[in-house]
């Protein structure tokens, strides 16, 4: 680092203000409650792929927002459940060990619905996790009901005692901006961890592939969506305002390649134009997307097969 920059560096901490506060908020919840909804909600940018289907998030995903006053370090994970595969393992364990690091631990719950199973998994893992850390909960999805008090408030708050808590609608908006101010409160003071136009650790071709398995989702039913896998084999600009792409979306079966594909490639066409266009907005040029699609047996129990479409073992 030359002079200039360090001077630059010095500059840029002497500008923040002195109650600066920063850090790292792991959002926790069991799958399907809004975790990555809301997550994408205060970036303003989809970072995290969002579906109506639950275990939709299958990795961690930082979202940074960085505002004046603080820099919050959005943690999104996958849904914790009772996993029934080697992907549903690495997904939970993910998700588990997100907890012990954060600074604020966001619990997610969806309040339209009494607790399930699931959100008590959430709770002893928070509870097995961190003993001192600050814990906040979000009452999600308000919209759904026609008036606060038939939230399921009572059931959530004897589950977990919480810091603090808030009933929230993360697509409609009810409550998001005080939430955030809840959430930066219990945040330490500190410095900016990350430069303030980086958005997310991820990078653009993850993004990318997971942008083809959301359009994917959207469009196919029954068990197909949780076999799928995509990822990205070429990401390249091809001219100043076009970039090429191509990608492969893996399934366990025959069957399932057929469902993919659909009657005269139909399905998978539209799985390429609906990504496509989320793509273009990623890349900020237009794109021409080309989409293999591969059976690769019972990958989502083989731990080869998992480290290779990108669920490596946190362990390692
Ligand atoms: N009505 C309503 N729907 C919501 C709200 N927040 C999220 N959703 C919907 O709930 C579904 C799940 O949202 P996600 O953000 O994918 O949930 P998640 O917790 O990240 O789920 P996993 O990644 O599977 O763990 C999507 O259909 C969202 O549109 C909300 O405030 N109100
Ligand atoms: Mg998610």
């Amino acid at each position: 680092m030359n002079d200039t920059e360090l001077n630059d560096m010095y500059l840029e901490e002497a500008d923040l203000p002195p109650d600066h506060r920063s850090g790292f908020v792991a959002v926790v919840g069991r799958p399907n409650v809004g975790k990555s909804t809301l997550m994408n909600a205060y970036l303003g940018q989809k970072i995290a792929i969002v579906s109506e289907k639950p275990q939709t998030t299958r990795n961690r995903l930082l979202g940074i927002l960085t505002l004046e006053d603080a820099q919050i370090i959005f943690v999104d994970t996958p849904g914790i459940h009772a996993p029934l595969h080697k992907l549903g393992e690495y997904m939970v364990e993910t998700a588990v060990r997100s907890i012990p690091d954060a600074d604020v631990v966001l619990f997610i719950v969806d309040a339209s619905a009494p607790p399930r199973g699931d959100d008590a998994l959430v709770a002893d893992a928070i509870r097995e996790q961190v003993a001192e850390l600050p814990v906040v909960t979000a009452l999600n999805k308000v919209d759904l009901l026609p008036s606060p008090e038939r939230l399921n408030t009572e059931a959530y708050l004897d589950m977990f005692q919480p810091t603090a808590w808030l009933p929230i609608s993360a697509v409609r908006g009810d409550n998001r901006d005080e939430l955030l101010e809840l959430i930066i409160a219990q945040l330490p003071h500190g410095p900016r961890y990350y430069p303030e136009d980086q958005i997310t650790d991820q990078q653009t071709r993850f993004i990318a592939a997971e942008l083809i398995r959301e359009a994917a989702l959207g469009r196919l039913r029954h068990e197909v969506p949780y076999a799928l896998a995509v990822v990205v084999d070429e990401f390249k600009p091809r001219s100043e305002d076009m970039t090429y792409v191509g990608a492969t979306i893996y399934v366990e079966r025959d069957s399932q390649k057929g469902i993919v594909i659909g009657q005269g490639g139909k399905t998978l066409k539209d799985i390429g134009k609906a990504a496509r266009t989320e793509i273009e907005k990623l890349a900020d040029t237009r794109v021409f997307l080309e989409l293999w699609v591969k059976v690769r047996p019972k990958w989502r129990k083989k731990e080869d097969d998992l480290q290779r479409l990108g669920y490596a073992n946190p362990r390692r």
